[in-house]
């Protein structure tokens, strides 16, 4: 059907005012199902009190019912905006069922405990007496860091039902992202706003931006006009009737199912009690930073280091008097480059000076040979012939596959043997790396 991949983004929340319901939309459930009032509809974004216009939520009547919803990631939760049902039905007052509960809040999943749904959260909020009709803010005593909110009704047999929960968190917090992107498709309706960007990846960045005012979940990227339309759905639902092929148009919607596997979802704030491998493997963003890190510090022992040359820097080795062309090779790769490739004499002069400041050596492997013809000197990562200003005139023959810069006269190549070791010409390798500055 329609091929898709995946956009990540991490999120770091900056509402305007303070705070920001980060329940909407976001995954549900409850202990059991009064068919069709689903554990959704209490985070839906529709506050309607009235039972029957279906927008509340509703278990079976049972011992300590309960409803909880994952905010996909950790937020400091301030207070909790519960609407409850008004309705009167069959002569009762639906709103006084809601009585003897706790609010709590988790930062991992207590579905994973044993004695699960026996379990008790940090309480943000307890009430005793019936709640009755209305829309309550119930400020936690503190402040609480957590991921999954729980109301649950206890030592009690009844029926748990309200209309519209908001937990309200400060306006900083972190979230981790993953939107689906559906190529040749678009969602069909009226976004909430239109905006002309310059690529998709603004449009991204502008629904995240607009995720805590008007709780941005999906777009349409729209390449011929640069148009960006933004929309505001449940990702849960089934929108498959709301697509429409349609060539150049790319829909993305947030993948909350991604955010919710095992692995992925714990990013923690404030004091960390993860340890780093739990960290690493809960957040690939962080995994990748400190891969990074890692590489750029072994480069560092490795290389020294060239300034900034047309957007890439050159690494000269520093200890090693053999040459071994092929490891010498992998290892610019590792480091995201390749064996120096030189095309002209600007780029020659920067790296003679370059390489002059130091000394020990006098001869530097590049990214040459000519092990297909002879004589025939081309660059290893794309065949692209060596400029001939570069070669000196010397000539060893079918054994020499290798270019080395030579100090005599002025670091101009010659060939020589790919595996070289000679106590008299201590050599080095030169490696080509693009300066690398996107983000993880
Ligand atoms: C909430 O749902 C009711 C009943 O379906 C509907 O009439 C109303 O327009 C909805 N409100 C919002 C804000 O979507
Ligand atoms: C609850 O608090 C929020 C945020 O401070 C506020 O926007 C909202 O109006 C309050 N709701 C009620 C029912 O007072
Ligand atoms: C529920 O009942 C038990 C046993 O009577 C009691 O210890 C507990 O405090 C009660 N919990 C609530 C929330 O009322
Ligand atoms: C081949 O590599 C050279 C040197 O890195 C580069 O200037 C050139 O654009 C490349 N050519 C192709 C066809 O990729
Ligand atoms: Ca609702």
């Amino acid at each position: 059907m329609f091929s898709s991949k995946y956009i990540l983004l991490l999120f770091m929340v900056e509402a305007t005012d303070g705070l920001y319901n980060a329940a909407r939309f976001k995954p549900a459930i409850q202990s059991s199902i009064f068919y069709p009032y689903y554990a959704y509809l209490g985070v839906d974004g529709n506050y309607s009190s009235d039972g029957l216009e279906g927008h509340c939520q509703q278990t079976q009547k049972e011992w300590n019912p309960w409803w909880m919803v994952d905010l996909c990631g950790q937020f400091i939760i301030e207070k909790i905006q519960l609407t409850n049902r008004k309705d009167v039905y069959m002569n009762e007052q639906t709103a006084l069922r809601l009585r003897n509960f706790d609010i709590e809040i988790f930062q991992k999943d207590p579905r994973q405990l044993s004695t699960f749904p026996d379990v008790a959260g940090q309480v943000c909020y307890h009430q005793t007496d019936p709640l009755g009709p209305g829309t309550f803010n119930f400020s936690c005593p503190v402040p609480i860091i957590g991921r999954y909110v729980r109301l649950i009704m206890r030592n009690v047999t009844e029926i748990l039902h309200i209309c519209e929960l908001e937990v309200l968190v400060r306006s900083f917090s972190a979230e981790e992202l993953y939107f689906n992107k559906v190529m040749d498709t678009k969602m069909t309706g009226t976004p909430f706003d239109s905006v002309n960007v310059d690529g998709q990846m603004v449009c991204a960045q502008t629904c995240l931006l607009r995720r805590s005012t008007d709780f941005c979940t999906a777009f349409n990227w729209v390449t011929s006009t640069n148009s960006c339309q933004l929309f505001s759905v449940n990702p849960f639902l089934d929108l498959s009737a709301n697509l429409l092929s349609d060539p150049g148009t790319y829909f993305n919607i947030q993948n909350l199912a991604l955010a919710t596997e095992p692995g992925v979802k714990e990013i923690l704030l404030g004091e960390n009690t993860q340890t780093e491998q739990e960290f690493c493997e809960a957040s690939r963003c962080g995994c990748l930073e400190k891969l990074k890190s890692r590489l750029d510090s072994s480069k560092l022992w490795l290389f020294k280091r060239s300034d900034v040359y047309k957007g890439r820097r050159y690494y000269l080795s520093q200890q090693d008097p053999i040459s071994r062309s092929e490891e010498a090779m992998a290892t610019c790769v590792l480091y995201g480059g390749y064996l120096a490739e030189i095309e002209d004499l600007d780029e020659f002069n920067f790296i003679k000076i370059f390489i002059q400041k130091f000394s020990g050596f006098r001869i530097v492997l590049i990214g040459a040979t000519d092990n297909a013809e002879e004589e025939v000197w081309r660059y290893r990562t794309n065949n692209t012939l060596v400029p001939s200003f570069l070669v000196q005139s010397r000539k060893y023959g079918t054994l020499a596959n290798c270019l080395y810069l030579y100090d005599q006269p002025g670091w101009l190549a010659v060939d020589d043997s790919c595996y070289y070791t000679n106590p008299q010409y201590p050599t080095r390798f030169l490696c080509e790396i693009q300066e690398d500055d996107a983000n993880c």
